[in-house]
Order: structure tokens, then sequence, then C-alpha cells
């Protein structure tokens, strides 16, 4: 076996048997397994490399178990990630309760991680409209609020599942090419589109989007929420 170079960290989020396990497993292997996977223990990890544009990203995905027996090992997964897929049932209310739980973490301990708000199991709306429990555009407002990208999918049929990760992919290049192009800059993640938003304007923790937006060596570089800072 050869080991991949991960470019990005990913990690799924969500309560347990919103169907995480069964996304990373519709996008990795294709396949769709009826009925429960055994409950993922702490967290399973698979990588895989796609193709954005010209150039190949590899994604390195931590799936963690969503129970609350497992909370605190859930943090040590989300460490560093750049991207976070917070995952909730579409039939099932409290699951985006958990949700929301999960991305006010995200807010408060890992403030560069791009949030991915991913509605799962919507082939169950597809095939009778009664059962959905979280409405579209609910969600779709606190995705704005949040500076959050949103997606609603089914890993029975595959539909958005490529284009979660595909998205993921994206955003996560676009900031290392402004890397590249930006010689003794780096690229800074903010996905807080207002400072007012961002939570390091209000502790001392830097945040390099905000804390630094008004300074002369920092220039917005685009709308995706990527700035650039001087090494410190
Ligand atoms: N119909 C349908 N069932 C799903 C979907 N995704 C997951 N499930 C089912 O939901 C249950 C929990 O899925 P799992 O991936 O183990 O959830 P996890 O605990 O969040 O990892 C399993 O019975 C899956 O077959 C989906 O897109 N459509
Ligand atoms: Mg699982």
């Amino acid at each position: 076996m050869t080991a991949m170079r991960v470019d990005a960290k990913v990690v799924m989020l969500g309560k347990e048997s919103v169907g995480k396990t069964s996304l990373v497993e519709r996008y990795v292997h294709g396949r769709f397994l009826v009925g429960p996977y055994q409950n993922t223990i702490g967290a399973a990890f698979v990588a895989k490399a796609l193709n954005v544009g010209d150039k190949v990203v590899t994604l390195g995905i931590w799936d963690t178990a969503g129970s609350e027996r497992y909370e605190a090992m859930s943090r040590i997964y989300y460490r560093g990630a750049r991207a976070a897929i917070v995952c909730y049932d579409l039939t099932d209310s409290s699951s985006f309760g958990r949700a929301r739980f999960w991305v006010k973490e995200l807010q408060n301990c890992e403030e560069h991680c791009k949030i991915y708000l991913c509605g799962t199991k919507s082939d169950l709306i597809e095939a009778d409209r009664s059962v959905r429990q979280v409405d579209y555009h609910d969600v779709q407002d606190f995705a704005d609020e949040i500076g959050a990208q949103h997606f609603e999918t089914s890993s029975k049929t595959g539909k958005n599942v490529d284009e979660v990760f595909q998205k993921v992919a994206e955003d996560f290049s676009s900031c290392a090419l402004e890397f590249m192009q930006g010689g003794s800059f780096r690229p800074v993640h903010c996905r807080w589109n207002a400072p007012q938003h961002c939570p390091s304007q209000r502790r001392r923790s830097p945040c390099f989007s905000h804390a630094f937006r008004n300074r002369r060596s920092l220039r917005p570089l685009s709308a995706n929420g990527c700035w650039t800072s001087p090494i410190i």
C-alpha cells in the first residue's frame, strides 16, 4: 500500500445515524449498503484524490462517530481541519439541532475550518414529501448567517454526493493557488462574511482575514473568503 500525501483534512460531523459513513462510502467507493453500518468507533480515515482543473487535490476524510459518548474524541478529529461536513438527516429534526451544536463548536474552536451543511437521505423525501422534518429554506438561512455552503444529498442514489466533496476541494484549491501566487504571503481561510461575525474579533487569537483586514499588507484575494497575510 502506498502512502498518500493529504492536502486537506476534512471531518464528518453530525448525530449518530444521520448517514456520515454512508456518504463517505458512496463518495469513496461508489456504493451504498442497505442497513446500518457498524457504528463508527472513534473515527475512521480514508483519503481520496480528485481533480480540480488541472490540479490533483487529496482529501483526507475523518469519519467520526456521532454519538455523544464519543463527543470529546470528535474534537480531536476536527482539530486543524480545513473543512467540516456537518450532516443532519432531513427526516429527523433533532439531528439538525445537533448540527447546530457542531457548528457552534467549530465557530468557537476551529475558526479557519470551512463549514458545509449536508442534509442527508434526500431520496426519502423524494419518495414521500411528508417525511421531511427540516425545511430547506430554514437551513439555507442558517447557512447564509454562518457563511456555510448547503447541500441536500442522498447516499442511496448518489445525488449531490460528489458535488459536496468537489466543492470542498475547489475551495481548498483556490486558497492554495493564491498561496502559490502570493510568494511570501500565505492564504488564510475565514468563512465569516462579515468581521462582526468572526469570533476572533472578540478574542485575542488572530484570524488574519479579519484581524488584519485594514492593514495595507493584506489584500483580499477572492470572494470565497481567502485572504493573504504576511507569514509570521
Ligand atoms: N434512504 C437512505 N438511507 C440512508 C442514507 N444514508 C444513510 N442511510 C441509512 O441510515 C443509517 C445510518 O447510516 P450511517 O452511514 O451508518 O450513519 P452514521 O452513524 O452517521 O455514520 C443506515 O441504515 C443507512 O443505510 C441515504 O442517503 N438514504
Ligand atoms: Mg458512522
